[in-house]
């Protein structure tokens, strides 16, 4: 018989889930959350939680790592890197991309990445598949394919020329998810209305830095989002809004959502707490702040705030996009390029959760509850990955223990590769101390303990859709107008 019953016991926390918040212990037994109680019996190990919080690991599901970009820029960290920052940042699941490019095989990508992830990652991940080569292969052949073997979230850019998929692809993507029960996750932005401003700008001088947020005009994004809705609408085919960036385009979002529009939608720390004037610094500098779609206003990061807290928006992700301030990333194009040539991204993951229980909870904006549900529980329903999001028993033991009190100022580097912090500087209230995942305690006292590997790849079940589709639009509906092969 076992010496111990439970082999963890996190004792004398406060717990807090996307609902409740209450004193507790939680018992753990081999992977899982096995008990939440009272006066549990003794663990095989004991970990004190006095004055702590106790809550899911964070799930992070917009990441690139190890990410080859459309230009063939590799970013700057490897899935040890990302995911040891992540882990330090208290999130225990990220989903990041397998990256087609053009004239690329989707399988194959996939296996690449499946393959730097198994080697590297020291938390649990998942795989959005990147479609930007939808030809009859990848359509027909590969995509039914990798969503049945579990990979069931699909991502297309609306922009960038090397990667964009036209509106005739985007619905041969989307009827292609709406087949096997997958989710459509769009980077939508205006390509034409980008491209034109973009050129204006550079052709009159403007070429610095600041000039990146101007030559993102707020209407390109509200006009992608009408445009993706109304495909969403006609194929009835749920999708994710990434990264909304204005007040506008968050109100375009209430308004289909109210419709009964399958549409879901996420924001990043970036748009929350930085505006376009962060651009706005001597020489290049600004280069690491950009970002598409820029930061924007403090009026929108107000209705921002107020998408979040109506449930407009749902999930809250870092969007990390690590490049170095140097030849290997953000100065590529030499050393005085146009904000045109510079690679866009910041790194995210691991001041994502520390940056938004600082604005949510210890500023009193919205609350534990609310921070819980929208870095952790509902991402992970959205995305349907089970056993990952929540404290309730059954589900994989990934906990991060936060001291709500620990004041800490940001540090100029962090885990990752980036070599910068964007939000060095800033001071946040509440840290997360100490993390596990699946029951092994990953991060104690400032340290890592995973071995790059662990992390475990995760697939999500075919045919179990969230949210699953119903009646097409009746003008397009096959059984009644057309031959049924229509779709
Ligand atoms: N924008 C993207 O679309 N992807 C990565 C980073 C960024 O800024
Ligand atoms: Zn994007
Ligand atoms: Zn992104």
């Amino acid at each position: 018989m076992a010496a111990f019953q439970y082999d963890t016991v996190i004792r004398n926390g406060t717990i807090a889930t996307a609902t409740d918040v209450f004193a507790a212990d939680l018992a753990i037994v081999g992977e899982k959350i096995a008990a939440i109680g009272h006066s549990l019996p003794a663990g095989g190990r004991e970990i004190d939680a006095s004055g702590m919080l106790v809550l899911p690991g964070g799930v992070d599901t917009h990441c690139h790592i190890e990410q080859l970009s459309g230009g063939g820029l590799m970013n700057a960290d490897t899935f040890e890197s990302a995911t040891r920052s992540a882990a330090f940042g208290g999130t225990t699941t990220v989903v990041s991309f397998a990256a087609q490019h053009r004239g690329a095989d989707l399988a194959a990508t996939v296996e690449d990445y499946a393959a730097l992830a198994r080697r590297g990652a020291m938390v649990d991940y998942a795989f959005h598949l990147m479609v930007a080569n939808p030809d009859e292969a990848t359509i027909s052949r590969d995509l039914p394919a990798l969503i049945r073997a579990g990979h069931r979230s699909v991502k297309v850019f609306m922009t960038y020329d090397a990667v964009q998929v036209n509106d005739e692809q985007l619905l041969d993507v989307m009827a292609a998810a709406r087949a096997e029960g997958a989710l459509v996750c769009v980077h939508a932005e205006n390509h034409g209305l980008l491209k034109w401003m973009g050129e204006r700008l550079v052709g009159r001088g403007y070429v610095a830095p600041k000039f990146h947020a101007v030559s993102h005009p707020r209407a390109a994004e509200v006009e992608a989002f009408h445009r993706l809705i109304a495909f969403s609408e006609l194929l009835d085919q749920p999708i994710v809004i990434f990264h909304v960036s204005t007040a506008e385009g968050a109100a375009v979002i209430r308004e289909a959502r109210g419709r009964g529009v399958k549409v879901f939608a996420e924001t990043c720390p970036h748009y929350l707490l930085m505006t376009a004037g962060d651009l706005d610094r001597p020489g290049l500098e600004g280069a690491k702040w950009i970002c598409s779609p820029p930061q924007r206003t403090p009026a929108d990061q107000e209705a921002l705030w107020r998408a979040l807290s109506l449930g407009d928006l749902q999930i809250l992700s870092s969007d990390h996009a690590p490049y170095r301030f140097d030849a290997s990333g953000k100065l590529s194009a030499g050393d005085n390029p146009s904000f045109k040539l510079i690679a866009n991204g910041m790194p995210g993951l691991e001041m994502r959760l520390p940056l938004l229980f600082d604005a949510m909870v210890s500023k009193g904006r919205m609350g534990l509850s609310k921070f819980v549900e929208l870095t952790a529980t509902a991402p992970a329903r959205i995305y349907d990955l089970t056993g990952k999001g929540s404290l309730a028993i059954g589900a994989d033991a990934d906990i991060a223990i936060w001291n709500p009190e620990r004041c800490v100022e940001l540090p100029e580097e962090l885990h990752d590769n980036a070599g910068y912090n964007p939000f060095a500087g800033r001071t946040v209230t509440g840290w997360p101390e100490t993390v596990l995942r699946r029951g092994e305690v990953i991060v104690r006292e400032g340290a890592v303990t995973a071995r790059p590997g662990t992390g475990r790849l995760l697939l999500r079940p075919a045919g179990e859709a969230t949210m699953p589709t119903g009646r097409l639009s009746p003008e397009f509906d096959p059984s009644r107008n057309f031959g049924a092969d229509l779709y």
